[in-house]
């Protein structure tokens, strides 16, 4: 059985030249916002990796088909489809291909998907965590047990206060996942620059995350690492005006939505709630996550041409 992976030729050619690719995930464009903002988001983070001079790589499963590198019509389908398509994480990959179905992949599943490719450098919007409530629901997203297992540079704002911050950064600490905070030392919540909670580690270089990276490979560290990086000042909302939102949202969630629907069905709401404020802070994020991930990419492809 041969791999039913299908890299893209731009991606592929850029990879066998060592020259720098970021992933992109596809579960933020079909259930993390809602359209038409999903798909403007997506092209135009996929044009901010340009803008760096790396090669952006949108991941997702097509009829079965692993494929690194989608074309604009590809992400079109996915980006009306909505929570119409598949979630998929590291438990359900493998059956959505088997069944040639489509689905789109959340962080766990493109980290799973660029490794396979040869991707070291993702960059997301926010990650999975620790839901709140976790010590009665168990709900911790499989993202935080995949970054502890394959080797992926993840990018992404920090993480949404619909999680537990403090719990989420306690796992990762557990299961041995470097976090690194961006130019600042507390950890960042998403929509807002800080969520009082300081970050495990800092750094203002991505010439030394990148340093990192290729370090805790040669020590056969196995995982990969966390980059959060703020979103940019003049596109912040205070946690003040967002939080009762999340609140609220929280709260309609105990009651409608469990499992993989919780994480869309909060965003979802919090998007209505917000009336569209959140959309351009997190489009902005997304912007400025990508340019660092490419910025990363391309050091660590400077690192191993001279190693
Ligand atoms: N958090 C966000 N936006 C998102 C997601 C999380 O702020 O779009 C998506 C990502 O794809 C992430 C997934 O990997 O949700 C996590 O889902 P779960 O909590 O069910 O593991
Ligand atoms: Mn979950």
């Amino acid at each position: 059985m041969t791999l039913p992976l299908k890299i893209d030729e731009e991606v592929r050619d850029a990879l066998k030249g060592g020259r720098p690719v970021v992933a992109l995930e596809s579960t933020i464009v079909s259930h993390g916002m809602p359209y038409p903002q999903n798909i403007e988001t997506a092209r135009s983070a996929a044009n901010a990796v340009r803008n760096e001079g790396a090669v952006p790589a949108t991941i997702a499963v097509l009829s079965g088909q692993m494929t690194v590198g989608m074309s604009e019509a590809d992400m079109d389908v996915l980006a009306r489809a909505g929570r119409t398509v598949r979630k998929l994480s590291r438990a359900n990959l493998a059956s959505c291909i088997a069944a040639g179905e489509t689905g789109s992949t959340t962080v766990a599943a493109t980290m799973i998907a660029a490794h396979l490719a040869g991707i070291e450098v993702f960059a997301t919007g926010g990650i999975g965590g620790v839901h709140r409530g976790a010590e009665a629901s168990f709900d911790i997203s499989a993202d935080l047990q995949e970054l502890s297992i394959t080797p992926v540079a993840v990018v992404c704002a920090g993480a949404k206060a619909i999680l537990d911050i403090p719990k989420t950064l306690e796992v990762l600490e557990t299961l041995g996942v470097p976090v690194t905070t961006f130019g600042s030392p507390d950890f960042p919540a998403f929509w807002s620059r800080a969520s009082s909670v300081p970050s495990p580690s800092m750094s203002s270089s991505t010439r030394q995350i990148a340093r990192e990276f290729l370090l805790r490979r040669r020590l056969g560290l196995q995982g990969g690492q966390l980059v959060a990086n703020p979103v940019p000042a003049e596109d912040e909302i205070p946690a003040a005006v967002m939080n009762p939102l999340i609140e609220h949202a929280v709260a309609e969630a105990r009651e409608r939505a469990t499992g993989p629907s919780l994480t869309p069905f909060v965003l979802g709401r919090i998007f209505e709630l917000s009336e569209g404020r959140s959309a351009k802070a997190n489009a902005a994020l997304m912007l400025s996550n990508a340019r660092l991930a490419a910025r990363i990419a391309s050091d660590l492809s400077d690192l191993r041409r001279t190693e």
